[in-house]
């Protein structure tokens, strides 16, 4: 029997639903009969919530899942495919899913992708964007993009490839292979595979023991690991964060204290550390 938590919602949607537990959010993809493969809405509607797990306090880390016991994500919805990409309700094309991966990133909490059956194209790109993967012993795991015509040759390449090499990126991307739970493990695709019935179960212990150490601490680690891949974009996410910390101190309160008291500012008080 599934082991699971009392989860409340926090706000309804049509495509997922989003949920709250003892300081995690949970996102789950719920369009089981589709496998949970996204449409723009559903990206539109997990934009929404991932900007509500960044601004509540109450909220520490945040699980992307599926519902169901299939599927934690197919990718883009095939019937909404058109001219240009996946087509919303007005009629436009768009690649929206591509937002969630920047704002997953930028998050600066946690995002542990539990997966929990297939994590295929698009969805596979989406755990690997995830700072933590975690599947159940039935997961599967692969790229289908060559397949169906498509392909994500920004994280859903280069960041699969500082995961799991970039022969084995490749073989990924070029065969459209499914892997098991337990290879995805051994080539270091996931953190861990845990029997389904605790799937869930064993990733809010593991949530709960990140929600022990120090936010500010995990923040600054999650943009120091990102930097390095995202270039200019990576180290503006870290120095805001600096600056952050800087206008916590009082030395940047004095600069604005003496401007403000129309007198000049005294640095020297403070100290230089070697
Ligand atoms: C996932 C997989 C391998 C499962 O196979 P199976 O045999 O277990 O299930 P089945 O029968 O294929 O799927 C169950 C139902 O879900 C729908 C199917 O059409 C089927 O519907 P019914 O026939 O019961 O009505 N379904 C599954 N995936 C769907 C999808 N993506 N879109 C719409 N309906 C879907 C197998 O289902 C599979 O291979 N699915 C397709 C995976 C895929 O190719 N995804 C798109 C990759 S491209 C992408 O996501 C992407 C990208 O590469 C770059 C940027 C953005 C997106």
């Amino acid at each position: 029997m599934k082991l699971t938590y009392p989860w409340t919602t926090l706000k309804q949607y049509e495509d997922i639903l989003f949920t709250f537990y003892n300081g995690i959010a949970k996102i789950s993809f719920n369009r089981v009969d589709k496998h949970n493969a996204f449409r723009p809405k559903t990206n539109k509607e997990i934009l929404d919530a991932l900007e509500i797990c960044r601004e509540n306090q109450e909220i520490n880390a945040v699980i992307i899942t599926g519902e169901g016991k299939k599927a934690f994500c197919s990718g883009g919805d095939q019937e909404v495919k058109g001219s240009g990409g996946y087509i919303d309700e007005s009629g436009v094309p768009r690649l929206n899913v591509l937002d969630i991966h920047k704002k997953i990133r930028s998050l600066p909490k946690p995002v542990i992708a539990m997966v929990n059956g297939y994590a295929i194209g698009g969805g596979h790109v989406l755990h690997v964007v995830c700072d933590i993967s975690v599947a159940s012993n039935t997961a599967i795991f692969g790229q289908t993009g060559p397949k169906v015509g498509s392909f994500d040759a920004g994280f859903g390449s280069s960041y699969l490839a500082r995961h799991v090499g970039q022969k084995k990126a490749r073989e990924i991307w070029f065969t459209c292979y499914q892997y098991s739970a337990y290879e995805a493990l051994e080539i270091g695709l996931v953190n861990y595979v845990f029997p389904e019935d605790y799937l869930e179960k064993n990733t809010v212990e593991m949530i709960q023991v990140m929600m022990q150490r120090s936010p500010l601490a995990l923040r600054m680690l999650k943009r120091g690991f990102n930097a390095e891949l995202d270039g200019q974009t990576g180290i503006m996410e870290m120095a805001g964060d600096a600056t952050l910390m800087y206008y916590l101190m009082e030395e940047a309160q004095e600069g604005k204290n003496a401007f403000l008291e129309k007198r000049p500012p005294n640095f020297q008080q403070y100290p230089k550390f070697p």
